[in-house]
């Protein structure tokens, strides 16, 4: 489904994910009777498990996982379609009106150039909407996406960050929580996973990529503690699997299952995905969220409102200061390239006119030396007569 459609469903968690905990992070007010309002994006390469970890985060199939033939076929087209996924969880009458964007992998292609634009276009749509409703006076009914975390999945090479990891997480991170993620660790040795992930945090630092981390300022000693804990495991590495398997000591749980073992979503010696959970619905969805509006969307509203008049319309692409460089570009391009065919056609020109002189005389010999002959001819033809009597 396109951006254009969503996917809505209602759903009671039959096992508790922890939204009924949302009350008690008591350091906002945002918690209301009615629940909370929570959007999370994921985004990476293609089959790194993104849909599959969100089924597995809120333990239901909200989005169905693609087939490999059709994974196959999407690598065809070069487009990143968005899929808007809506549900309504709730848990010990607690609710949370969730919104996934799932986003169906990049990095298929041999051009990546810019593959990251619709998705920096998705979430500056979702401020500019946001902005737009809040300049308006009936402000009660309006509709808010705006995405208050992203988790970018990191595909396990084993190696380090690719550079087009760093691109796209650089400029997600200038506009949205980042969660970076290291897909599928049950592929990886524990020894290398480990030190994957420091090489990933330090790729991270050098380059300045500012990931979420949630304020430690104001919480009171054991919270600071708990985020301190929860950071020193980011990048998170994690276990999607929406299975129960059949623990070689007989327990029954979430995971994936091996001829050597299981692997287990829940289990902190196989991955992060608990701390995952716990940083994005346990205890700090409300910091996502606090973050997103008063960072995130401040940044873009006050952005906007430099460069535009109160009620304006965003500016346009091509007007955009972001595609002028690559326009002027372009355009000292497209002179270079005319002039050199200019110089190639005048050449030519010049090769023309020569070869036109050398036919124009050719045929002027041929035509004094047919004129010769024929006088010749002529005045055989009276000798030939002989003198009149
Ligand atoms: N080993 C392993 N496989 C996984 C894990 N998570 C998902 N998979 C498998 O990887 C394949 C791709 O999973 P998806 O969830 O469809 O991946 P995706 O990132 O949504 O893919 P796109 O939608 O194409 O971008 C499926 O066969 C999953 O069963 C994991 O944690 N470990
Ligand atoms: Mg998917």
């Amino acid at each position: 489904m396109s951006a254009d459609g969503m996917t809505t469903m209602t759903t009671t968690t039959t096992e508790p994910i922890g939204i009924s905990n949302l009350p008690n992070q008591q350091r906002h007010k945002i918690a209301s009777r009615s629940g909370a309002n929570f959007t999370l994006m994921v985004v990476g390469e293609s089959g790194t498990g993104k849909t599959t970890l969100i089924n597995t985060l809120f333990r239901t199939e909200l989005a169905p996982p693609k087939d490999e033939l059709q994974r196959h076929t999407k690598q065809l087209s070069r487009s990143v379609e968005i899929d808007v996924i809506k549900a309504e969880l709730e848990e010990k009458q607690f609710r949370v009106n969730l919104t996934v964007i799932d986003t169906p992998g990049f990095g298929d292609f041999v051009n990546n150039r810019d593959c990251w634009t619709p998705l920096i276009d998705f979430l500056d749509d979702q401020y500019e909407t946001y902005m737009r409703q809040e300049q308006q006076p009936l402000r009660k009914q309006r509709t808010d996406m705006r995405v208050h975390a992203c988790l970018y999945f990191i595909a396990p090479t084993g190696h380090t960050l690719k550079p087009l990891d760093i691109e796209v997480m650089k400029r997600l991170s200038t506009r949205v929580n980042l969660i970076p993620v290291v897909a599928k660790a049950d592929t990886m040795l524990p020894r290398d996973l480990h030190l994957f992930k420091e090489r990933v945090r330090e790729v991270i630092r050098v380059h300045n990529i500012q990931v979420f981390a949630p304020p430690l300022d104001a919480i009171d000693e054991a919270s600071a503690e708990h985020a301190r804990a929860l950071m020193s495991s980011m990048p998170f590495s994690v276990i999607g699997s929406t299975e129960d398997v059949r623990t070689l000591d007989g327990r029954v749980v979430r995971g994936r299952e091996y001829p050597w073992g299981v692997s287990e979503v829940e289990n902190e010696n196989h991955c992060d995905f608990k701390k995952l959970r716990s940083l994005l619905i346990r205890t700090h969805m409300l910091d996502l969220i606090t973050t997103t509006e008063e960072l995130h969307y401040e940044n873009y509203r006050q952005t906007q409102m430099e460069t535009r008049k109160f009620g304006e319309g965003k500016v346009k692409k091509l007007d955009n200061p972001r595609f002028k460089e690559e326009e002027d570009a372009l355009r000292r391009k497209f002179t270079e390239q005319v002039k050199l065919e200019e110089g190639r056609f005048r050449q030519w020109e010049q090769h023309l006119i020569a070869e036109r002189d050398r036919l124009n005389k050719d045929l002027e010999t041929a035509h004094s030396s047919i004129k010769q002959l024929e006088a010749e001819i002529e005045s055989m033809q009276s000798s030939a007569r002989g003198p009149r009597r």
